[in-house]
């Protein structure tokens, strides 16, 4: 159970068990320098109250993540937001204030915001201003620890200040290492935007270079024939707790957002006797936007090659179906909607909320109730969704081939003078579709 269990601030969490988020630094080492963030939340039109506090919640909780105390809070409702500022007049006015009051050293929208509104509040407040995505993007830049990921951090990161150069060349030039302006593109601000796009080029080289290595090392993989099932699912729903307690490994876990953000892989046995593989990866989130989830395209290659999908759910979040919803909308834009889908639903000790209509198999991954069924589960997919088919294709249709690959699982795939001889594991619809193509 974590530290922060009970703490909300200013009465915007109250019944919220689990999404509280912390006012006190117990939880943080005490040589750990925090930054002192005010926090904006913004209610658009036809957002619902419900949803506007949870989306702030959640921004407090990234904010601690990346290292912030929260210091004070404002709230507006805006119809449309002003080209200028954001914000309303009054407003700019009221927080620049409450900043100074309070003795803030930034502060954090919890909408994106254009390069121009972010100089022009930074003007108006005299303090740095970071939007959600730059707190996201800070929190990557922290947690990225592999080669690839730093990369992808680091490109993301760049893209993000490209527009906004001018801005943190006037007022923060000297503050790199706080919230926003951290991680491999820190030292960036200090080159030019010529530069600054050789530099965008050749990390999409590099990244380029690691990526082949990459795909080797999958190829090689994939010529023994394991299916692959990927773990999908919201920040903190448990992926991670799942994976190291069904493949013994060691993945780091917190009661933090974003804990994982490079992709492991591990084999296991199911109770058949079968082995597969098992791939935890990053999550999802609100508000994600989608130049961030392009730039972690390569992460997500994982989930684009697996078998199935595993989508961790916790069911005993009140803001459960949201989650779902967001992770549902994720794939769609990754493109990863049509594969096939286990879920599961996580927390199981802590009591679920209602979930109407919704379904999954009832686990805890803490406890480690629910796991054997989700093993029988697994194998039951198994079976139950594909078959062995024999094709041939001639040269001509490698489109199909393409499909196969994606659509099932290729055990053989045999070349000959005039096409391809293919047997893979897949559903049968796929059978169907491509039946004129099957080997007598
Ligand atoms: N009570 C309870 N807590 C759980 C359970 N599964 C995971 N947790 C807790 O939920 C928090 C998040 O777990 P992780 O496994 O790190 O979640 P994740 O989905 O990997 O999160 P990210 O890597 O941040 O996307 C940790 O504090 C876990 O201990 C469960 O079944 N019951
Ligand atoms: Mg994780």
């Amino acid at each position: 159970m974590s530290d922060h269990e009970s703490v909300g601030y200013n009465g915007a969490v109250k019944n919220e068990r689990r999404i509280s988020p912390p006012l006190t630094n117990k939880a943080h080492k005490p040589t750990e320098k925090r930054e002192r963030v005010f926090l904006t939340g913004v209610r658009r039109k036809g957002q619902t109250r419900h949803d506007f506090e949870a989306s702030l919640n959640e921004l407090n909780r990234l904010v601690d993540t990346a290292g912030g105390d929260i210091v004070g809070l404002a709230k507006q409702e805006i119809e449309h937001p002003h080209p200028k500022t954001f914000l309303g007049k009054g407003k700019v006015a009221q927080i620049e204030e409450e900043v100074r009051q309070n003795n803030a050293e930034s502060v954090a929208i919890d909408d994106e915001l254009t390069p121009t509104q972010n100089q022009n509040l930074e003007d108006n407040w005299k303090v740095k201003v970071i939007d959600r995505t730059a707190v996201i993007l800070d929190i990557f830049a922290k947690r990225a620890h592999t080669k690839e990921g730093r990369l992808q951090v680091e490109l993301a990161q760049l893209k993000y200040i490209q527009p906004r150069l001018k801005g943190m060349w006037s007022h923060f030039s000297k503050q790199t290492g706080s919230i926003g302006l951290r991680g491999p593109g820190e030292t960036q601000l200090e080159v030019d935007r010529r530069r600054l796009k050789e530099k965008i080029t050749q990390i999409h080289g590099r990244l380029k270079e690691v990526q082949t290595h990459r795909t080797l090392h999958r190829l090689k993989r994939e010529a023994v024939p394991l299916p692959l099932f990927s773990l999908v699912g919201y920040t903190n729903a448990g992926k991670s707790t799942l994976f190291n307690s069904l493949t013994h490994a060691d993945v780091l876990v917190e009661d933090k957002l974003f804990a994982t953000l490079d992709p492991i892989v591990r084999r296991l046995k199911l109770p058949s006797g079968r082995q597969v593989l098992m791939a935890d990866t990053v999550g999802f989130i609100r508000k994600l936007p989608l130049s961030l989830i392009e730039a972690f395209k390569a992460t997500f290659e994982e989930i684009a090659h697996a078998d199935c999908l595993i989508h961790v759910v916790d069911a005993s979040d009140p803001e459960v179906y949201q989650q779902i919803e967001t992770v549902e909308q994720a794939l769609v834009e990754l493109e990863l909607r049509q594969k096939p889908i286990l879920t599961i639903f996580n927390k199981k000790d802590q009591g679920f909320v209602e979930m109407n209509g919704s379904q999954g198999i009832p686990v805890s991954a803490l406890t480690g109730e629910g796991m054997d069924q989700l093993l029988l589960e697994m194998d039951h997919f198994l079976r139950r969704s594909c078959q062995r088919a024999h094709f041939f294709l001639p040269y001509s249709r490698g489109d199909i081939l393409a499909s196969l690959y994606t659509l099932g699982h290729v055990v053989e795939a045999r070349h000959e003078a005039d096409g391809v001889h293919v047997i893979c594991e897949i559903e049968p619809q796929h059978v169907k579709k491509y039946r004129q193509f099957l080997a007598a």
